[in-house]
């Protein structure tokens, strides 16, 4: 039993590209995840989001498990190249009624429908005309936005602008770990703006009385490897750019000026000034997506490995620290205080803004024993002692409204491909059964005990 307050949301997360399969079905058009899996050498795995969970055509099975687990809402994303296939031109019916489908079957289920406008895959005809370094891409997603809005706030309430634009950006157009896989240096800093004036646009145009509308974010908190005044200015560049280069527009009406400096870039966001009360338009919730916390130090000697394309424009001469925590399959550290550390930081900023989880979850190879059973107790433990941490900072009075699970079921992990698993469900890519996990066994014994 547990001891949340009445009506806290709990939830898993799914992605589109992640999950959904079908990408040449109904008339969805190709988007920069498609060209960027079916380059050689882009996917860990050599694997494509072609059939993925095969979500599309498995999706009421899919929500009937998730509400099995005894999780009431359901968190996913909508595929922009579903519903405007060539993200500029015409609405294609058959995308916007496979997600009015998708939602009815949540409403039957008594499962709340989140409805992420962006997770990533952007329609490749707009990447062709430049992508998010230019700014028409914002203004194309205002009209996504409203188009699928206007088709489906019958149905979905709840929604959420874009994912973690911080890896669009950084990882799209900095290092090339994502699609569309460019390396743009400082540049990618105009990725940034033109992804953060699209929410505010998108805010504007989605605005009503019916509908929440919210942003999920992956801030963490960055620590300092030690005391000393390098690290410590280590630790202030890379909470620039992870976290105060999106939560200071967004919450504060400007950019952190340290970071415009560092990269390079305060001229060229001066042009932009009249476009940070758009930005920071109020929002009815923010999404926090938490995995891990970071921790940097100033390098002894120079750069390391320069070779390499950054997600660090401009501030390059900082190193990861490895502080000894367990880690993940994804080698990320195990920090679950680092979870209220985050949470205490964006309520610092915006006191009243009501807070979710709308990810946390972790990697970890699991095998099926011979009876069938995926005894997943990293996971279960992970997830047991975050949701802990929820608790406490509920406790403290922060606002959190809810908590969802990454991720429903394994799915494509990007360029990880079939290689690493979020699920509470295991998912066999040979036959597509899906199989409860121990993890999500325990979640539905402690919401439904
Ligand atoms: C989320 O991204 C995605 O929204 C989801 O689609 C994905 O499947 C899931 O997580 C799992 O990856 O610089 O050492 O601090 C999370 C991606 C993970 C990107 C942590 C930044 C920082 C590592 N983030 N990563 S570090």
């Amino acid at each position: 039993m547990t001891n949340f307050p009445d009506g806290f949301v709990w939830g898993a997360a799914t992605a589109s590209y992640q999950v959904e399969g079908a990408v040449s079905e109904d008339g969805r058009g190709p988007s920069i995840w498609d060209t960027f899996a079916h380059t050689p050498g882009r996917i860990a795995d050599g694997s494509t989001g072609d059939v993925a969970d095969d979500h599309y055509h498995r999706y009421a099975e899919d929500i009937r498990l998730l509400a099995s687990l005894g999780l009431t809402a359901y968190r996913f994303s909508i595929a922009w190249p579903r519903v405007i296939p060539t993200g500029d031109g015409a609405t294609n019916p058959a995308g916007l009624d496979f997600y009015r489908r998708l939602a009815e079957t949540c409403l039957e289920h008594g499962v709340t429908p989140y409805a992420t406008l962006y997770h990533w895959d952007l329609p490749q005809p707009l990447e062709d005309a430049g992508g998010w370094l230019v700014r028409d891409t914002a203004e194309r997603f205002r009209d996504y936005a409203a188009i699928t809005h206007a088709a489906l706030s019958d149905v979905i309430k709840n929604w959420m602008t874009l994912n973690e634009p911080w890896c669009s950006a950084f990882l799209g157009y900095g290092n090339a770990e994502h699609a569309p896989g460019r390396t743009e240096g400082a540049s990618a800093l105009k990725a940034v703006h033109h992804l953060l004036l699209g929410h505010g646009l998108a805010l504007r145009a989605l605005r009503s009385p019916e509908t929440s509308i919210g942003i999920a974010l992956n801030p963490a908190p960055v620590y300092a490897a030690s005391s000393s005044e390098a690290d410590r200015d280590a630790a202030r560049r890379a909470d620039g750019l992870r976290n105060r280069l999106f939560l200071d527009p967004l919450l504060l009406g400007k950019y952190p000026s340290d970071v415009l400096e560092d990269t390079g870039m305060t001229d060229w966001f001066a042009q932009y000034d009249a476009d940070l009360p758009v930005i920071s338009t109020p929002m009815d919730f923010l999404g926090v997506n938490y995995y891990c916390p970071q921790t940097v130090a100033a390098p002894d000697g120079p750069i390391t490995d320069p070779g390499k394309p950054s997600t660090l424009p401009g501030s390059e001469n900082l190193v990861a620290v490895d502080t000894g925590l367990e880690r993940t399959q994804m080698g990320w550290p195990i920090q679950p205080s680092s979870l209220g550390d985050v949470l205490r930081m964006v309520n610092d900023l915006a006191p009243d803004l009501p807070l979710y989880v709308t990810e946390n979850g972790a990697a970890y190879p699991d095998e099926v024993t011979a009876d069938g059973q995926i005894e997943d107790t990293e996971r279960r433990s992970y997830l047991e002692q975050h949701i802990n941490v929820c608790q406490q900072v509920i406790s403290g009075g922060l606002p959190l409204k809810g908590y969802f699970a990454w991720t429903l079921m394994d799915n494509f992990e990007w360029s990880f491909g079939y290689s690493r698993r979020f699920g509470l469900v295991h998912v066999d890519y040979q036959t597509q059964a899906r199989t409860i996990k121990h993890s999500g066994h325990w979640l539905r014994d402690y919401l439904t005990t």
